[in-house]
């Protein structure tokens, strides 16, 4: 692409469009927010505005399809992704999507040909922690070798009840997703097997979840160990643990000063994820935005997408079923190698 700014669409203006809206206007070099969709037409306006975006659309077909409009952020809700996905790979368009990508393994699998005969890499899946430095410094030292090989992997997913009483599917699919794929990224392997289980948030309500455990099998003979908590009672945290043949590594995220005030010492705990993973964000768009004027892809793709969903799906069918499910995913295309 020849373009020294990239004019960005933004498909849905809740949290996270709104949270990309705002970073790619203000805070990205080398973007440009020209359009913004959502069905609630007054909320489009009203970040539009603040963006300087002269284009609002209550469709986001129409938005992918719009000249003005050289790449897309879907932000919409998560049972939306796989059909606008499907829209920006036929119209060519470069594609920052959040997670998941899709709402079953064969819509995942669908965008994946679809990208595939497209020849090369056009989107980017918003797990975002691949941008996090917490997350990064971790991966660096594991990389450079100092705690050894890598033996376990342990993810810590903790959320306040932001929704209610929160369903199976929706916590693994939604929330545990993050934590399946920094498995896979940070260990640096293919998932075989999971285990899941969980405890339900509400009586009468078996599908209903309070907190699921998930063991993972990586087919370079390590394991992984993640807990995702869907009310905390207090606040937002996300760390994790490896565990290694040297030595270990453990992240310790909340970074804000110790305050010792009244006969308490205390520290401020993020409220949610867009205060934990601000920089995140930041980082990821401004990643994106290069990647498109070099034409060098980076970040989480479909592939990474797909596996993430083929495993969340077979940790759902572990949780119901109170058995380990072995991971069938089809072969990785070579744009992804
Ligand atoms: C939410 O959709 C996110 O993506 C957050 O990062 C995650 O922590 C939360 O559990 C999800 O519901």
């Amino acid at each position: 692409m020849n373009h020294k700014t990239i004019k960005v669409g933004v498909i849905g203006s809740g949290g996270m469009g709104s949270r990309h809206a705002r970073n790619l206007s203000l805070r990205t070099a080398g973007a440009e927010v020209v359009a913004v969709m959502d069905i609630d037409q007054t909320r489009a306006q009203t970040i539009a505005s603040e963006c300087g975006a002269t284009r609002v659309y209550a469709d986001g077909h129409e938005l992918i399809a719009s000249a003005e409009v050289d790449a897309v952020v879907i932000a919409s809700p998560d049972t939306t992704h796989a059909e606008l996905v499907l829209s920006c790979l036929a119209a060519g368009k470069p594609v920052l999507c959040e997670k998941p990508l899709a709402s079953t393994p064969a819509e995942a699998e669908q965008i994946m040909q679809a990208e595939v005969k497209v020849g090369k890499r056009l989107l980017q899946l918003g797990l975002m922690r691949e941008f996090d430095p917490v997350h990064r410094d971790a991966k660096d030292a594991l990389d450079r070798g100092d705690i050894g090989q890598p033996i376990l992997f342990r993810g810590i997913h903790i959320n306040p009840a932001f929704r209610g009483v929160r369903m199976l599917e929706d916590v693994i699919v939604n929330s545990a997703v993050h934590d399946i794929h920094s498995t896979r990224w940070i260990m640096q392997s293919e998932v075989d097997c999971t285990f899941a289980q969980y405890v339900v948030a509400a009586a009468g309500q078996p599908e209903s979840c309070r907190m699921v455990s998930i063991q993972l099998k990586l087919n370079n003979g390590t394991l992984a160990v993640l807990e995702v908590n869907t009310d905390s009672g207090y606040g937002y945290e996300v760390d994790i643990e490896i565990t290694g043949t040297t030595g270990s590594i453990k992240t310790d995220s909340i970074q804000s000063p110790i305050v010792r005030s009244s006969s308490t010492r205390g520290q401020f705990i993020d409220s949610d994820w867009l205060g934990r993973f601000d920089t995140a964000y930041i980082i990821e768009t401004q990643a994106w935005i290069d990647s498109i004027i070099n034409d060098k892809p980076i970040g989480p793709s479909v592939w990474d997408g797909y596996m993430a969903q083929i495993i969340a799906d077979a940790c759902v069918t572990s949780a119901r079923t109170d058995q380990p499910v072995n991971i069938q995913a089809s072969d990785k295309p070579s744009i992804y190698t």
